[in-house]
This record gives structure tokens, C-alpha cells and sequence, in this order.
């Protein structure tokens, strides 16, 4: 059956705001938040709470769609073509802990694998944007703020080379091995000089929330986004919103572009009348063989 985009996009956008007045009114302490995988991978009581919400009022409504969250995710739960949502509720609990006015929640649906909606909300700013396959992607600001069309500049620049970006970057919160490695390798890289053989970008901005950097690729306010091992619920959303925005994502494995959801390495670029394809593989280039 055909899926009515525009009503659940709204249901989702409901939800969204009432995850933000859960995040805002939440009192988390970065001293006694849990922890998962290791001492930088934080949950509180509200990740939680906010999931169990989303969940109840999603499933209430679409009874038959699948649903995949942060908390609740399970290793060999996987994507199917049905109709999933796909949810992460508090995306930058870092920033959530500590107070630092970048975290969000992030809310996709996915249909044939496909990201067809995408919400994310940020209560402290807030901010809201928003996206439906088609249909254009756009920013919301404030209840009776304006409902802006991204990406935000709406004659962006050409894309020229790295050295003219602002990159969005992410250590993550695994800090060992290969995978620390090579963000150690890629940062180093995109700073240096080129007398030092780097890229020397504009500069790098870490904000915590893929979400949040995703749909500051959309905005045009990042050029460009890099991060190997986050999750489908960073993404989901943002991918298409991004997309929307005239933006592409790519795996951040070199040579393919054609990522999938569920790939976990990811390469956003900004939507630009040209230039998207050389700065994907400059990009590729500082990465190297990925991992
Ligand atoms: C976090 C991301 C952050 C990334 C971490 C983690 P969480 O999500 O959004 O950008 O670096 O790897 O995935 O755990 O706050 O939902």
C-alpha cells in the first residue's frame, strides 16, 4: 500500500518536540551517567526514556513497521526493506551530559532500505529540521520562527578542494587500535600544511552529534562530514535530509559510492553546482585505504 510521507512525517515532528521537552526538562550528570562500551560511551536514564516514548507512540500508530533504536538495537538486528523507523534519542549524549547546547534527536523512516524521511530536532536551539523523499529539505527555527528551504545559502559555491572546506570530524567515542589510528591519521591530514603534505583545510569542527553534523552539511554551514563507525540511527535522518539539500553521501570507503545504511562509514558533502566529485576523492585520498 502506498504510505501516506506527509503524515508521518508529522507524527514524527510531534514526537520530535516531545523528545525535546524530555531532553530539556532532564537534570544528567556527567559523574553518575552509565556507560556502555567504555568510559567515553555514555547513557542516561534519558537516552532511555526518550526511546521507550518514541517507540510507544510510533508503533501505536504504524503498528506493522519495524522499528530500530539506539537503546534497544541488539547485534543481528538488521535492516529489511520493510517500512523501518529508525531512531536515535539523544544523539550527542556527550554534549547532553555536559550541558553543551549541541545534541539532538534524530528520527528516519526508511522504506526498501532507503531513508524516505528524516526529523531531527535540537530543543536547546530550537531547531528542527526536516525532510520528505521529493519533497525539498528545510529548517525550522523557534514556534513562530520561519520555515527556511536548505541549504540555506540558496546559490551555493562551487566546491573547489579541500583547502577551501570547513569539515565536520568526529573522534567517536572508540579510541583504540586501527580505528583511532586512522582519525588520528585523517585530522592530521585535513590540518597539516601542504609544504607537510596535508590538505590544510579551513578548519575542523567536532560537534559531537552526527545528526547535527549531517544537517549542517545540508545547511551549507559544513562542507563537508567524515566519521567511520557511527550507526544507522545517526544517519538515517540526516541522509535525507542531506540529499533533500541537494548534498550526496558516499561511503568513506574508498571507491564506493553507494554506501548503505547499515555501512557505518560515511562521507557527506554539501549540495554545489560543482566540485562534488573531486572533493569526494581528494577526500578519498587523505583517508586512504579506509579500514
Ligand atoms: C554519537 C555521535 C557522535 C559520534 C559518536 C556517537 P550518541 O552518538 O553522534 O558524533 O562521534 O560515535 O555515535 O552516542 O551520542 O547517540
Amino acid at each position: 500500500a502506498d504510505l501516506n510521507l506527509q503524515e508521518i512525517h508529522d507524527l514524527l515532528v510531534s514526537v520530535a518536540h516531545e523528545a525535546g521537552q524530555m531532553q530539556l526538562s532532564a537534570t544528567p550528570s556527567y559523574l553518575s551517567s552509565g556507560t556502555k562500551k567504555n568510559s567515553a560511551d555514555l547513557v542516561t536514564e534519558t537516552d532511555q526514556a526518550v526511546e521507550k516514548m518514541v517507540n510507544t507512540r510510533l508503533l501505536k500508530s504504524y503498528p506493522t513497521f519495524q522499528f530500530i533504536g539506539e537503546e534497544t538495537y541488539f547485534p543481528g538486528q538488521t535492516l529489511t526493506a520493510e517500512p523501518t523507523f529508525i531512531c536515535d534519542p539523544i544523539d550527542g549524549t556527550t554534549n547532553f551530559v555536559h550541558a553543551f547546547p549541541a545534541f539532538c534527536i534524530s528520527l528516519g523512516l526508511a522504506v526498501n532500505k532507503t531513508p524516505v524521511i528524516g526529523v531531527i530536532y535540537n530543543p536547546y536551539l530550537d531547531e528542527l529540521y526536516t525532510a520528505i523523499k521529493g519533497q525539498g529539505a528545510y529548517l525550522t527555527r523557534g514556534k513562530f520562527g520561519t520555515k527556511e528551504k536548505l541549504p540555506l545559502k540558496q546559490e551555493p559555491e562551487p566546491l573547489k578542494d579541500l583547502s577551501t572546506c570547513l569539515i565536520g570530524a568526529e573522534w567517536g567515542s572508540d579510541r583504540t587500535g586501527n580505528n583511532f589510528d586512522l582519525r588520528a591519521k585523517v585530522f592530521t591530514k585535513l590540518a597539516a600544511s601542504k609544504e607537510d603534505g596535508g590538505a590544510m583545510v579551513h578548519s575542523i569542527r567536532s560537534m559531537g552529534s552526527a545528526a547535527l553534523n549531517i544537517a549542517a552539511v545540508a545547511a551549507g554551514q559544513l562542507d563537508a562530514y567524515w566519521e567511520g563507525g557511527c550507526w544507522a540511527w545517526d544517519v538515517c535522518a540526516g541522509w535525507c535530509i542531506l540529499v533533500e539539500a541537494g548534498g550526496i553521501m558516499v561511503s568513506a570507503n574508498p571507491g564506493d559510492w553507494e554506501p548503505t545504511i547499515e555501512g557505518r562509514k560515511y562521507l557527506a558533502i554539501r549540495g554545489a553546482p560543482s566540485g562534488q566529485k573531486e572533493i569526494v576523492e581528494e577526500f578519498w585520498g587523505v583517508i586512504g585505504e579506509g579500514r
